[in-house]
């Protein structure tokens, strides 16, 4: 050790120094003190405490020991949660964490020998010995924590010293203890008053994870205590009952009336839903007096389709009530280990975190970690070591808890609280703890997991593991304990004679209060549209604004074209389809309606039409005229979004119902991609008002249409929307002038409900000459769902074609060309609901005509078969593309024969 006398000497300045030569080439430093680098995470760490320790380890004169030491303490703190406690009923499986003496190069002969490495843990003159066991009271006992990946160096401190200097001494105050064992006690009595009284019925209890209710109950403590005013939860079946008594107040009576299978009297409300996907909300109070707004979003049996509905909801109330203040709404997401490890969307919400357009401020998860997924053990449901390897991609850190140690969870959740509120990113809680039953309470687990079915039928509960431990802990405690026991008992009895529960009164919203002022929509609503139009003045202020450039901003030249041509369509009276679009938009923004766009690329538009903002050429700056029409009006929120369709349509669909005078509109790059999304499609948008009377006037954009781009790049798959429309569930239109479009999407907003609109976009039409409209079709018109034939001379008529969208524009092409008169051309601009008296009046019109409905798509698919469902159009023909299992050719030259084989037999002769 003579060679490194000369740091006995060595201050803080010679080490800064050293170390800044390392990280610069590492050889050209002493190899002792490289060794000692490498040795620790020295980078983020370069404090009062590590150079203390480093000059002690350079007194000490045994740097090269002390190096193999601090890689012990860092290797620790990586690794650790691998060895830790966390599972209540079986032996951890070996991880292989590699932190034996021998992994370090120590030796049991070093156990005694003091290291300066203990202060690091801020341990005085600690032996090796000593240091181990501190940091297995640390990282070892019921609590195991992933954060030496999060690179931020702010972040990783904070967490390893709030953890180290807290972990080993959770020490919580009797009041505490208290209300920790006071809501497992409600947590047990629930389920066991379910079990008593409604024997055999699927509840998908709680039993195993009760500890979630004390570690929600503590979340909403802390969130409030540091500024959160609202909790939106979404979770799925497991416990879901219990949450609802428990966290929500929702009444036992309220409840129970639905474990009854009671319909609710007004039955034109829909369909209802089973009793463990229901929503709610309440005001519930904390422990410090305040009163917290939570809601439990309404959710499918997808799990985790709920997620990123629950993030736009978030994101929305944030916008709305908090003045974009994201700090005061959290996001609480409750998964399930195979859910989470399983289904993609959990990876795609996670990316959505930190971006701008989908920030929350932070999520914090928490992982019912039941160890099973209905018969599926681990094993076979993730490749990750645990179930919330998504982390990692957020660079979350994630607290894996024993969920039989109440303490520690609570320990946990308050001080992921913290770092979310301290950092505004997700955080996960990975509670481990058990399934009591099966599946539901009516499965048989011992099928498959017989074994570990005999342990868990043993097992106490976490009531009765937290009782226990108060009972060993002291006087007191015990004294707690045994009161708690008598006030679990009265709980139990008071639940079973069904003494009413008295929760706090709820105050609405002032959204809210605009949802209640919405009816149920009616037939008679949909036999002609509401007054949409706008006034020539409010088209050039509007206009005015789309053309404006500011000072600051220098577009390229194609840019500056694009505004120059809106102008000059206004000055040639031909409006095409983006003004139609962006004159919507600007005229309901000045009419008090928010509006809120996400999709890929929607900013620009994939097709270059929108153009909704203008970037500045030097400085990459971007200016959104729509948000300059006048000083006061509403908010226009536009954002391409990641590459994904699943997540984001779920956002925005959170989004829709949480707003009931914004326009939420998401656009797919091709309208075939909304597949990808299929789960919020039938899940939420289709049937959520029948299943659980919450309205939504999401718009989807979808681009449809056969120009030759193949297999995929065609259709949106019209005919899969047409299956799904039922009840005056969702409004589903192929326009075909942007005029009619501008009136579309204005009269979402001015019925006095809401309802999702699907829209088939065009792509050609963006820029078809015939695709403009005049102003007259703004000012003094509205939403036409049908449009009918000027052309043709009434008496010769010989021939109806009924079409949608884009095939009018070849069909009138061949009208025109061959002088047509005796074939009409009928546009049904709203597939659903179907227009059927328009229909009816059009068909009056030329009584000895016959009827065809005229597709682009195949004849398995579009709107054909839904037509052949009403009784009066039985006779109609079809013309079409064949039947095929792909939407469209791959080749542009077998589409274009195709496509005029199809005009060709419209206009066949007859
Ligand atoms: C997307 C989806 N696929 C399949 C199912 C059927 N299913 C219901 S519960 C369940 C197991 C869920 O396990 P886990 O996420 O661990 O939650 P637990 O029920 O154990 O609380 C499955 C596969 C479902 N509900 N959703």
């Amino acid at each position: 050790m003579e060679g490194y006398s000369y740091l006995n000497n060595a201050d803080s300045g010679y080490i800064d120094a050293l170390y800044e030569e390392y990280t610069q080439n590492p050889l050209s430093i002493d190899p002792g003190w490289r060794k000692f680098f490498e040795g620790f995470e020295f980078a983020s760490n370069l404090n009062g405490k590590t150079r203390e320790a480093i000059r002690g380890a350079a007194v000490s004169g045994n740097v090269e020991k002390e190096a193999l030491v601090w890689k012990l303490i860092n290797a620790y703190r990586e690794r650790a949660h691998l060895l830790s406690d966390t599972n209540p009923i079986r032996q951890r499986r070996n991880r292989h964490p590699h932190l034996d003496l021998s992994d370090f190069d120590l030796a049991e002969t070093d156990l005694e020998t003091k290291f300066q490495g203990g202060r690091l843990l801020g341990l005085e003159n600690s032996s090796l010995a000593e240091i181990i066991s501190h940091l297995q009271n640390l990282y070892c006992k019921s609590i195991g924590v992933e954060f030496m990946h999060i690179t931020n160096k702010e972040e990783r401190d904070w967490f390893k010293q709030r953890y180290e200097s807290t972990a080993d001494k959770i020490n919580f105050p009797l009041e505490k203890c208290k209300r920790i064992l006071a809501k497992l006690n409600e947590a047990v009595v629930f389920e066991s008053f379910l079990s008593t009284k409604y024997v055999g019925q699927k509840r998908f209890s709680l039993e195993g994870g009760e500890t979630t209710i004390p570690a929600l109950d503590a979340i909403i403590n802390k969130s409030s205590e540091l500024g959160v005013e609202e909790i939106i939860i979404g979770m799925a079946h497991r416990g879901r009952l219990n949450v609802l008594a428990n966290i929500m107040c929702k009444t036992y009576e309220y409840i129970f009336s639905e474990f009854e299978g009671n319909q609710p009297k007004d039955v034109t409300m829909g369909d209802g839903d089973v009793k463990y996907h229901l929503g709610f909300s309440s005001t519930v109070q904390t422990e410090q007096g305040n009163n917290v707004y939570l809601k439990l979003a309404a959710n499918p049996s997808h799990l985790e389709a709920v997620d990123s509905v629950v993030e736009g909801f978030a994101r929305c109330k944030a916008d709305l009530i908090y003045d974009e203040d994201y700090k005061k709404v959290l996001p609480v997401l409750i998964h399930g280990d195979a859910a989470l490890a399983g289904q993609g969307v959990v990876y795609e919400i996670a990316q959505m975190s930190q971006l701008p357009g989908y920030y929350t401020g932070g999520t914090i998860h928490f992982v019912i970690n039941n160890q099973i997924g209905f018969t599926t053990d681990w094993d076979d449901a993730r490749s990750s070591t645990y179930s919330t390897g998504v982390a990692m991609v957020t660079e979350s850190p994630v607290f894996h808890v024993n969920g039989d140690d109440a303490e520690a969870v609570i320990y946990c959740v308050e001080m992921a609280a913290e770092y979310r509120m301290k950092f505004h990113k997700d955080v996960y809680i990975d509670m481990v703890c058990y399934r009591r039953h099966g599946h539901n309470e009516a499965d048989e687990p011992k099928y498959t997991q017989p074994a570990l079915y005999n342990i868990i039928s043993t097992h106490p509960n976490p009531r009765e593991v937290y009782t226990q431990a108060l009972i060993q802990r002291g006087e007191i405690e015990a004294e707690l304990a045994k009161n708690m026991e008598i006030q679990f008992k009265s709980l139990l009895q008071d639940r079973l004679n069904m003494v009413k529960q008295q929760p706090i009164p709820y105050t609405p919203q002032a959204p809210e209060v605009d949802w209640l002022s919405f009816r149920k929509a009616t037939p008679e609503d949909f036999v002609e549209s509401p007054d949409t139009s706008v006034s020539l003045e409010t088209i050039k202020k509007i206009t005015d604004a789309l053309t404006f450039i500011p000072d600051n901003i220098h577009p390229i030249k194609k840019a500056i074209d694009e505004l120059a041509r809106r102008k000059t369509s206004l000055d040639n009276n031909a409006l095409p389809w983006a003004m139609g679009e962006l004159l919507a938009y600007g005229s309901l923004l000045l009419e008090g309606n928010d509006i809120r766009m996400s999709g890929q690329d929607v900013i620009r538009g994939t097709f270059s039409h929108r153009h909704a903002e203008i970037w500045d050429e030097q400085t990459g700056e971007s200016y959104c005229n729509l948000n300059f029409i006048q000083k006061e009006q509403s908010k226009f929120r536009i954002f391409n979004s990641l590459l994904s369709e699943y997540a984001v349509l779920g956002f925005e669909y959170g989004y829709s119902v949480t707003h009931p005078q914004g326009l939420s509109l998401w656009e797919a790059q091709f309208g075939d991609f909304s597949n990808g999304a299929q789960v919020m499609i039938d899940q939420f948008i289709s049937s959520a008002e029948s299943k659980w009377q919450r309205m939504s006037g999401i718009v989807l954009l979808l681009p449809h249409g056969y120009e030759g781009q193949g297999a995929e790049h065609s259709s949106a798959r019209p005919e899969r929307f047409l299956d799904m429309a039922a009840e005056l569930n969702m409004i589903i239109a192929n326009c075909t002038t942007p005029a009619n479009f501008f009136h579309l999407l204005r009269r979402q907003m001015k019925w006095p409900f809401r309802k999702p609109l699907v829209v088939f976009t065009p792509k050609s039409l963006l820029r078809h000459p015939l695709a403009v409209s005049p102003i007259e079709d703004f000012t003094n018109a509205k939403f036409k769902e049908v449009i009918g034939d000027k052309y043709v001379t009434k008496s010769k008529v010989k021939r109806i074609l009924f079409c949608s969208g884009k095939v009018y524009y070849d069909l009138l092409a061949k009208q025109q060309a061959d002088a047509r008169k005796d074939v009409a051309i009928i546009r049904v601009e709203q597939l659903f609901p179907m227009p059927a008296e328009q229909i009816e009046a059009v068909t009056k019109l030329y009584p000895k005509a016959e009827c065809v409905w005229v597709q682009e798509e195949p004849k398995n698919m579009g709107a054909w078969t839904y037509w052949l469902r009403r009784p009066e159009h039985l006779n109609w023909r079809l013309v079409s593309r064949k039947a095929s299992a792909s939407p469209a050719v791959g080749f542009s030259k077998a589409h274009q024969a195709q496509q005029i084989e199809l005009v060709e037999k419209a206009f066949a002769e007859i």
